[in-house]
């Protein structure tokens, strides 16, 4: 009688001791983004979902305005395990993970819906999975519009304004190759040192979506918009593969599934605020330009000779494009 008592108290010790000492996670996510920017936000969902589904013992805090270093420093810092998740354009990464540059290509994707097709599928699995060797794993593509120039003093409505025109890039050999070709003089640094650059002349120009050209405040200091729409390159959600390591299996699987989940979100909440970004910058009287695409499309054949030479960059790019 009094041996079953006490194995009956060590087994529910035992028990409330497992609960108890469960470990807790707390994974923190970088973003350079402020407040209510669809990425931050996506991520906060993605939390919220990994929060529920482990009762609350892994929760993922979303480190955004850039607190944690620009996007180059927050990228090293994942992979080495001292940032835990990163929410990050793919242009960063290009250097780092070649496969990420046929995402980035001028006009390779046809429109959005064409761009889904090809992150949903296997194509985009793969170049997630091509993340791992260099010390992450991606988890998602996240929306990120098209990219379109904007400039302070003269408005570029045709290819030929773009000579010699300095443009802030992203740090990005494809992004700097492909400035090259549009003729322009690129000048790569990080997203929180544009708006500076432009009101002090540093550069004449950028580009950009319309949420970031609204969110940056850059359209109150390079008033012209040129709609050459010539870049849908996606966001990338991205886990160090040092803090992966240490998740069970089963964490594993729940982070990877909340992240596809929460791409659902994030592209309502995309479609939201390009459209309210739009009006914004439109009342506030900036200089909308529509522009022959054709012709800015013509000029970028040297970027793709460039980056797309080995046959396996080339089968990546001629599968995309027969996606349909
Ligand atoms: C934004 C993107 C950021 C960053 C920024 C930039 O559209 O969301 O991750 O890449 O552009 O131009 O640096």
């Amino acid at each position: 009688m009094k041996k079953t008592a006490l194995f009956g108290l060590a087994l529910s010790l035992s028990l409330a001791g497992g609960a108890a000492f469960a470990q807790e996670i707390t994974l923190r996510s970088a973003d350079i983004h402020p407040d209510g920017y669809p990425t931050v936000d996506a991520v906060k969902f993605m939390g919220e979902l990994v929060s529920q589904k482990t009762n609350g013992r892994i929760t993922i805090q979303v480190m955004n305005n850039a607190t944690l270093g620009t996007e180059k420093d927050t990228i090293e810092q994942t992979r080495f395990g001292v940032i835990d998740m990163n929410r990050v354009n793919s242009a960063p990464f290009n250097n780092l993970v070649p496969e990420t540059v046929v995402f980035g290509l001028p006009f390779l994707f046809r429109d959005t819906d064409h761009m889904h097709k090809v992150v949903d599928g296997e194509i985009g699995d793969e170049v997630l999975a091509a993340f791992e060797p260099h010390g992450l794993v991606g988890l998602a593509f996240y929306d990120s519009g098209a990219r379109s120039f904007y400039s302070t003093k003269k408005p570029i409505e045709k290819l030929a304004d773009l000579s010699g025109m300095k443009v802030r890039v992203q740090q990005s050999d494809l992004w700097i190759a492909m400035m090259e070709a549009f003729g322009a003089n690129p000048t790569p640094m990080p997203f929180g040192e544009v708006y500076s650059s432009l009101e002090t002349g540093v550069v004449d120009a950028a580009e950009n979506n319309w949420p970031s050209y609204e969110s940056s405040r850059h359209f109150e200091v390079a008033k012209n918009y040129t709609l050459t729409e010539h870049s849908l390159t996606p966001e990338i959600l991205a886990i160090s593969k040092i803090t992966w390591d240490k998740l069970t299996p089963e964490d594993q699987k729940v982070l990877r599934e909340a992240a596809k989940e929460s791409v659902g979100k994030m592209r309502e909440l995309w479609q939201a605020r390009e459209k309210a970004s739009e009006e914004k910058i439109r009342a506030s009287g900036a200089n909308i330009i529509m522009v022959d695409k054709a012709e800015f499309s013509a000029a970028m054949q040297p970027v793709y000779d460039k980056f797309i030479t080995d046959p396996k960059m080339k089968e990546l790019v001629e599968r995309v494009r027969a996606v349909k």
